[in-house]
């Protein structure tokens, strides 16, 4: 066997062995924390062959399901895996995975969505019983024991501190991003909590490896694994105008006075609008940014090599194949302007207020009163969860939320009379934005929200039903500060379960 390079220290050394090996040491009921986020820094063995065991056990007629606790979502040789041999009994904190999905909706899984920034506290507290195993991947373990981060660290350091056994997976496919990294060990709970040090988006208050008692390191795996190629699609011209309607509006609060000109820290939710914001802003007027987000897209790290963006703070990259190989190219140049932290450090309310974050992330449906829902369609299916939207948008200066006017090719209004499920209440929601434009609620009344949404963000197909819908409403008088004809409200949201188009419209 060759010399294992990556793990230094003698004694976790006597600890490698096969995933096979490792997964047969978590026990049916286990609750595991497991690394990874949006796709990064997952382990890549060992659920696998904890999903293999499991499936050997379910056709022995025995019972075998584990807890898995994650920082978010991970990728298909976790989730789908897992999920796939039905071995998931509870899913937390967030997920995007379509087996994972289907499970969940079908009544077969156990989901619980829960703001990012909450987990370690809950998780410290036992407020969700206690974590059994951690499954946590890193890119090497130094002589010490400490341990060398990999390309996410969400939950990693809780799960390491907290959980019983730890089974490490050492990567050698992991680019080296030491000194990257900033692990905060100064976390406390209520009443010995202090201020956190954090003033600025790039400083660093903590170490550069995570501890952990090598005691409790019951395996050392070893891997050689890609994280996931997280794919966009060409910025569509949806994203695009929703993106110049953000920048646009930026400016204006630039010349208002309203934002410094190199703006606040900016966080940027996943997928493809926000990609396209980040691609806006390589030609908008903004030098010197920051950002002070959970996830590092391909658009962001464009943003770093143009010069445009001067630092960014996250707690995961989650990059496409180009990006990436475009970031192991020039590791030296970003080292130097990434920082990656714990989640409940990216994702902290006290940093996200002290710093005035500009908050901007994708939605499912908005109501023309302003609440936003992020997870559910219909009121019922789970699509994702709230993920990080609610740490930001509550607590920044600016929150936006962004999504297309139409969804299913028009069939359905992302603008809705009332919103089937609600993330992010009226009281956290400052800007929505769909291709259509913008509508900036600040300082306005439910009726003077309603009537800017509805001018300013809904498709014109739905325009005309939903301002005969308010007129009626308040016409109805059953109460004028937030005017509803409820059995209709509900009523766009069954005609589209039904797979008619909402609002009675005929078919297009
Ligand atoms: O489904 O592909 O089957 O057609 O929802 O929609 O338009 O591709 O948008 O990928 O940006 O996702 C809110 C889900 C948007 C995401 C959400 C259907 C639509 C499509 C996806 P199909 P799009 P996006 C940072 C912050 C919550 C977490 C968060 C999300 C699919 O942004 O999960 O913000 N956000 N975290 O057809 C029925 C509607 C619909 C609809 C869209 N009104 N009704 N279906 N869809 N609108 C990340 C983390 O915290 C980790």
């Amino acid at each position: 066997m060759t010399e294992p390079s990556r793990v230094l220290n003698p004694l976790l050394r006597q600890r490698l062995m096969s995933a096979d090996a490792a997964a047969a040491l978590i026990r049916p009921g286990d609750n595991v924390g497991m690394s990874g986020f949006t796709g990064t820094g997952h382990p890549k063995a060992v659920p696998a062959a904890l999903a293999r065991r499991i499936a050997q056990a379910h056709r022995d007629g025995e019972p075998f399901k584990v807890g898995v606790w994650t920082g978010a979502s991970t990728a298909p040789e976790l989730d789908a895996a897992l999920a796939q041999v039905d071995g998931i009994e509870l899913r937390l904190p967030y997920q995007s995975d379509p087996v994972c999905r289907e499970r969940i909706n079908a009544g077969r899984m156990e989901y619980l969505d829960i703001h990012l920034s909450h987990v370690a506290q809950f998780v410290w507290s036992g407020f969700i019983g206690h974590l059994d195993v951690a499954v946590v991947e890193v890119a090497g373990i130094l002589e010490d024991g400490r341990l060398v981060p990999a390309a996410s660290i969400g939950n990693n350091k809780t799960w390491l501190d907290q959980a019983d056994r730890v089974i490490l997976e050492v990567n050698a496919a992991s680019p080296d991003l030491e000194g990257m990294h900033d692990i905060y060990y100064g976390t406390h709970l209520p009443p010995q909590r202090m201020p956190i040090p954090l003033v600025r988006p790039d400083d660093r208050i903590g170490e550069a490896y995570y501890r952990c008692d090598p005691a409790k390191v019951v395996a050392v795996v070893q891997t050689n694994a890609p994280d996931r190629d997280t794919k966009f699609s060409l910025v569509d011209d949806a994203s695009r105008r929703i993106a110049g309607h953000i920048i646009e509006f930026l400016q204006h609060e630039v010349k208002k006075g309203r934002l410094p000109r190199e703006l606040l820290p900016l966080q940027s939710g996943v997928g493809n609008i926000a990609n396209a914001v980040m691609a806006g802003l390589q030609d908008a007027p903004f030098d010197n940014l920051t950002a002070y987000t959970e996830v590092l897209q391909d658009g962001m790290l464009a943003l770093l090599k143009s010069g445009k963006l001067r630092s960014a703070s996250a707690t995961a990259l989650s990059l496409g194949a180009q990006a990436l190989a475009e970031f192991e190219r020039e590791l030296d140049f970003y080292r130097s302007r990434i920082v990656l932290r714990p989640q409940e450090i990216s994702n902290h309310p006290e940093i996200v207020r002290r710093l005035g974050v500009i908050a901007m992330n994708g939605m499912i449906e908005a109501d023309i009163y302003g609440n936003v829902n992020s997870t559910h369609v219909h009121g019922t299916r789970i699509m994702n969860g709230i993920g990080g939207s609610g740490d930001f948008a509550r607590n920044a200066w600016l929150s936006i939320f962004m999504t297309p006017s139409t969804a299913k090719n028009g069939a359905i209004s992302c603008i809705v009379p009332m919103a089937s499920h609600v993330d992010h209440t009226e009281h956290d929601v400052q800007v929505i934005v769909t291709e259509q434009g913008l509508a900036d609620l600040r300082g306005l009344s439910p009726k003077q929200r309603s009537q800017l949404v509805i001018e300013n963000c809904a498709h014109p197909d739905y325009k005309p039903l939903l301002r005969d819908y308010v007129r009626r409403a308040l016409e109805s008088g059953s109460g004028r500060h937030t005017p509803h004809l409820l059995q209709e409200a509900f009523n766009w949201h069954l005609q589209a379960q039904a797979g008619e188009r909402m609002g009675g419209l005929p078919k297009a």
